[in-house]
């Protein structure tokens, strides 16, 4: 079997680098070293640090990223692209025009065998108020209808703000991992479990850590980490599952 091969958050288009295609094509050249022998990819979200798109215009940039997505997907490798918290806004572009398959919630899957538990991870189990306020509007089809018919001198000026202002807050100074009893994803993964007994991994983006953790004798979580610091991913070559870092 071919491997399956799991990366989120690399934020293309953000300006934590000052050259934002430093990310991009660093990615691609991972890309380019799996493409050979992956069987699937799965993009766990946040892959754009701002995504918008209307009906005859997308967002400027990207353009390596989405032709190597794009000869992937042609030469029959299936790839998955999550939405996250900085990319909700993605409708039938991405698929029509490479080929991805989008998912906009938590996809449970069955790879040879095993179970995958497969999100984001933005929502999950976090239940902060302001939180789940900002996740509603930006959710909210009205709201996108209003975002949408504004110009994108506006619009796009006031997305490329907010995202820097939410980073400012969260990515740039992400909280670190501060143990299992307060890390709102180990507290979600472990409440999945105890109802979906029968998952193997549980894996997830969202976060910019690296944790590998074992929550009892048969499943496993890890977060992945991101292309800004760790350039990680995971890697399941049919039986094991492990979490690695891009070395050129
Ligand atoms: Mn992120």
């Amino acid at each position: 079997m071919k491997k399956i091969y799991f990366a989120s958050d690399m934020h293309l288009g953000s300006d934590v680098f000052e050259d934002p295609k430093i990310v991009e094509k660093r990615f691609v050249r991972w890309l380019d070293s799996i493409k050979n022998d992956a069987q699937a990819l799965y993009l766990l979200g946040d892959i754009f640090d701002f995504w918008y798109e209307y009906k005859y215009v997308i967002p400027r940039g990207f353009t390596r990223f989405l032709g190597k997505i794009s000869e992937m997907t042609d030469s029959g490798i299936e790839v998955h692209f999550f939405t996250g918290n900085h990319d909700i806004w993605m409708y039938d572009y991405l698929p029509r025009e490479t080929g991805v398959i989008v998912h906009k919630k938590p996809v449970v899957e069955t790879i040879n065998g095993k179970c995958f538990y497969l999100a984001h991870g933005d929502g999950l189990g976090d239940n902060s108020h302001s939180f789940k306020l900002i996740r509603r509007l930006f959710h909210n089809k009205i709201c996108q209808k209003f975002f949408g018919s504004l110009h994108p001198r506006w619009s796009f000026r006031f997305a490329h703000a907010w995202s820097k202002h939410s980073r400012k807050t969260g990515l740039a100074n992400p909280a670190g991992y501060s143990g299992e009893e307060k890390e709102h994803l180990v507290l979600y993964a472990k409440q999945y479990i105890a109802q979906h007994p029968e998952t193997d991994f549980l894996i997830f983006g969202h976060r910019h850590i690296l944790l590998d953790l074992m929550l009892s004798h048969q499943c496993r979580m890890m977060i992945i980490g991101d292309w800004l610091q760790y350039f990680s991913y995971a890697v399941f070559d049919g039986k094991e599952l492990s979490l690695e870092q891009f070395e050129e």
